[in-house]
């Protein structure tokens, strides 16, 4: 009684706590929604999601497909997940990476150098001189490889 803005604090906690209610909704439908996105066959890593169309394409397709998405392969849970997918689809897949600027100088699709890699051995031979793409193989290993090539196409968000 008296106290000033003892109406306005009650009038903020009843506001919070419907708050509360709506983030613990909006959580749950994210977190749905991202099952949903990710169905059948894409990946979600931490807040990244690896997704394929299902279609094969050469690097160009990809990299117009999948330049806006923005997401690129960091670590190896994220290889792991990748290689689920061609697991899962019985093929090779193209990842967002190429030394086509400059030979040897692996880099993603926004430019950024290629920190994490994870190379067959022997590899990157840039076979016959034309090898300036990188598929990943079903048991997680990549090899360079021409970029003509039809490949899975996987974005990652
Ligand atoms: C050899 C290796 C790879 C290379 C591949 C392609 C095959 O692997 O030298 O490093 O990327 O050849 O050059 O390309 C064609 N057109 O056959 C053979 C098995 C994958
Ligand atoms: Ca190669």
């Amino acid at each position: 009684k008296g106290e000033v803005g003892n109406t306005e604090v009650n009038l903020m906690k009843k506001q919070v706590s419907a708050l509360q209610g709506q983030l613990t909704m909006l959580q749950a439908g994210l977190a749905k929604f991202q099952k949903v996105a990710a169905f059948p066959s894409g990946q979600i890593v931490g807040n990244k999601a690896f997704v394929t169309s299902g279609y094969e394409g050469n690097f160009d397709d990809l990299r117009q497909r999948c330049l806006q998405a923005g997401g690129q392969l960091e670590k190896k849970t994220e290889n792991a997940a990748i290689q689920q997918i061609a697991i899962i689809h019985k093929k090779a897949v193209f990842l967002g990476i190429n030394d086509i600027q400059t030979e040897g100088r692996f880099k993603h699709l926004n430019g950024d150098d290629v920190t994490y890699s994870n190379w067959q051995l022997g590899e990157p031979n840039n076979d016959k001189g034309a090898e300036n793409c990188v598929e990943i193989f079903v048991n997680g290993k990549w090899n360079d490889r021409f970029c003509g090539e039809n490949r899975l196409i996987l974005c990652e968000f």
